[in-house]
């Protein structure tokens, strides 16, 4: 590579769109599909939004924004100008998102058109500005006039090029720090492993919000210059239109049991397809095999986290085995200890460590918190519970951290429990997931009433407006108390296996 070459990951990207500027970007069924070089055209005038309102290399682009393709460009935009975009999930509330203002102090706040009126209030000093997932809203206003931004902003390879909130599990969401060399080296290291064609069609039906749809399924084919069919959610009769035209598709598992629930899903619509790619979340071997089964492809499951990046994969040539994430990726060190950090032998079960060039700089403003899970050597604590094969393959088998992972979602119990607790009627709660056919686990309540039962209406009518509907339990159960360890602390597992079957029951 040029020394002399700009680390910002724009860089590599903005070569490549001039490269291929008059190959198809994003295919947007039912809207006008764009060009490499009118994504670059955009994010450019929107860069130029950006710059007057007063970006600087460093400040912070906060976005609550739809899917789109001008959601893309504002993304490019800010990295262009050498600010950080700070993505956040179109479904969190105002509360939710006050704090995500608050604490990441944005110099600009995208929001929806009709969010405006609600998240003024909360904006603080950003300037505000909206975008509509048609194109309406005051951005793009601005953009028509704006005066584009063609340089790029001189970035160092460990300077800050995003920050992707995770929830903590105190309940306060941290923002990880990822630098231009953590996109920059992730999205080399997959392109490379996962053998990208430049005759490939990604099929993207992720949101945008999330390291999985708008870094490693997004990067992947920025990086390599390929079209993708740019759908605005997932919808199951969009996707199942769209596939024939594909040759990737990435997603969570949902996505999968989803497909294998429609009768006329069959072989001949993935005809075009090589590459089926599955993360966020467990992968289970029922679907592995019924996915086999159905169309003939043994789905490429791989591991990673918003602080990480992707870690582990399994290959693209040689055998992908269920119930496995694969590989450490070329450049990842990952080890498995014991809870002193010690390392284990092959086969043995304990948490997953990593270090490497994708492993991000640390939590936004939180030096306590980001000393605590890292250790000396450099190697960040996962929380995620694993243990590696002879051969070097990984497998997670549980997590130590609370947390529930619904449709590739994270949902801290804590948060929840919080706010359940503060209800009157409510002795005490502890929020678990249990298998859910189709979020892979579901979110479940249970509560210690002070007296009559708490019915779930009343638990929805407390979390309504002020957290994110797919962290609200789906089913609230009462019991007379909650099973404690001789320590007092509530045993979670317990529930969890009390409470194993309940979606199966529904
Ligand atoms: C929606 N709902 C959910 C979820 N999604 N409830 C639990 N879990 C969910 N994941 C609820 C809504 O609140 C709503 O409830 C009702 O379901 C219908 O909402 P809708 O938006 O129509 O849902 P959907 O379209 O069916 O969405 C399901 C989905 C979506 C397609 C699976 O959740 C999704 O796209 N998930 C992908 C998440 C993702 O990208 N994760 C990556 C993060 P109500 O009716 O009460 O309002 S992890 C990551 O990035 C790391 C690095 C990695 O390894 O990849
Ligand atoms: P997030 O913080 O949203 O990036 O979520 C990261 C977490 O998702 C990881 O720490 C894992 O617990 C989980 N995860 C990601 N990919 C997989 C996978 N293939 N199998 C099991 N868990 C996964």
């Amino acid at each position: 590579m040029n020394p002399l070459a700009n680390p910002n990951f724009l860089s590599a990207l903005a070569a490549v769109a001039d490269a291929h500027a008059d190959r198809p970007c994003l295919i947007q069924p039912g809207a006008e599909d764009w060009s490499y070089a009118m994504l670059t055209d955009a994010s450019q005038r929107i860069a130029g939004v950006l710059a007057e309102a007063g970006i600087r290399p460093g400040d912070r682009v906060l976005a609550q924004v739809d899917k789109s393709a001008h959601a893309v460009a504002l993304y490019l935009a800010t990295l262009r100008l050498g600010s950080a975009y700070v993505p956040i999930n179109t479904a969190y509330t105002r509360e939710e998102v006050a704090y995500f203002c608050a604490d990441s102090e944005p110099r600009v706040f995208v929001c929806r058109e009709q969010d405006v009126a609600d998240r003024a209030p909360v904006a603080g000093a950003a300037t505000l500005l909206s975008l509509g997932a048609d194109g309406g809203g005051t951005l793009l206003q601005k953009a028509a006039q704006a005066m584009p931004v063609e340089t790029i902003a001189e970035r160092a390879a460990g300077d800050l090029a995003a920050i992707v909130y995770t929830s903590g599990t105190t309940g306060r969401s941290k923002g990880a720090m990822l630098t231009h060399d953590n996109l920059t080296s992730n999205a080399r290291v997959l392109l490379d492993y996962w053998g990208w064609q430049d005759d490939d069609v990604l099929l993207h039906a992720l949101p945008v919000f999330h390291v999985h749809g708008l870094f490693v399924a997004l990067h992947c084919a920025l990086l390599s210059g390929t079209p993708m069919l740019f759908l605005p959610q997932f919808e199951v009769s969009a996707v199942m239109e769209a596939l024939p035209r594909a040759t990737v598709m990435m997603g969570v598992p949902t996505f999968y049991t989803r497909l294998l629930e429609r009768d006329d899903f069959t072989q001949q619509r993935c005809a075009g397809i090589r590459l089926f790619i599955s993360g966020s979340a467990p992968l289970t071997e029922q679907t592995f095999a019924a996915w086999e089964a159905r169309t003939g492809h043994r789905i490429l499951e791989r591991y990673g986290m918003s602080e990480t990046m992707m870690n582990t994969s399994n290959p693209l040539v040689g055998e992908r085995v269920p119930g496995t994430v694969g590989y450490p990726l070329p450049g990842v060190q990952l080890r498995i200890v014991d809870a002193e950090g010690r390392a284990l032998s092959r086969g043995e079960v304990g948490v997953i460590e990593v270090r490497g060039p994708n492993v991000f700089a640390g939590y936004w403003r939180m030096p306590e918190k980001t000393a605590e899970e890292f250790r000396n050597d450099g190697f960040f604590v996962t929380g995620d519970l694993g243990k590696m094969d002879e051969d070097g393959r990984v497998s997670i088998v549980g997590r130590s951290k609370d947390l529930v992972i619904s449709g590739g979602y994270n949902i801290y119990p804590k948060e929840v429990e919080r706010l359940i607790d503060e209800m009157p009627e409510v002795l005490e709660s502890a929020v678990i997931g249990v298998p859910h056919r189709d979020f892979g686990e579901g979110v479940v309540a249970v509560v210690v009433p002070v007296d009559a039962p708490v019915e779930e209406p009343a638990v929805r009518a407390v979390l309504e407006g002020r957290l994110a509907r797919f962290k609200h339990p789906k089913v609230v159960v009462n019991v007379p108390d909650l099973p404690r360890n001789a320590m007092g602390k509530v045993q979670k597992k317990a529930l969890r296996d009390r409470y194993v079957g309940l979606f199966s029951e529904v």
